[in-house]
């Protein structure tokens, strides 16, 4: 093999290297395209795991569910349901998300099992 056919061949490997480094980070601007700043709570063993979870506005948190039974995450507390959300999370892998757009301190709990609570705080 020549000089020159290696150089084309190091040529042609640098330019797969670039395409794949420029495909990497196509799906990540992508992502802060969405404009989305993101959180997650984690449901395990009857807890809501961070409480509180603070974040800022325009957040869009996440919920899974990691228990084999139902849960559900519902807005406000077992005395004042507030109507903002209430969704059962049936099984393992279940998710629910919900962006908080506005800052203040948003309780929640399972209605199935009220002593399940949790509290996001958005500022
Ligand atoms: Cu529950």
């Amino acid at each position: 093999m020549s000089p020159a056919h290696i150089l084309v061949l190091a040529c042609a490997a640098a330019l797969v290297l670039a395409g794949c480094g420029g495909a990497a980070s196509g799906p990540r601007a992508g992502w802060e395209g969405t404009g989305g700043k993101r959180a997650a709570v984690t449901i395990q063993t009857f807890q809501f795991r961070p409480v509180p979870l603070g974040v800022k506005a325009g957040t869009r948190v996440t919920w899974t569910n990691t228990d084999d039974i139902e849960h559900t995450v519902t807005s406000g507390t077992p005395e004042i349901h507030d109507g903002r959300f209430n969704t059962p999370l049936d099984s393992k892998g279940a998710t629910f998300s919900f962006t908080f757009t506005e800052p203040g301190t948003y309780p929640y709990f399972c209605d199935r099992h009220n002593e399940m609570r949790g509290e996001i705080r958005v500022n």
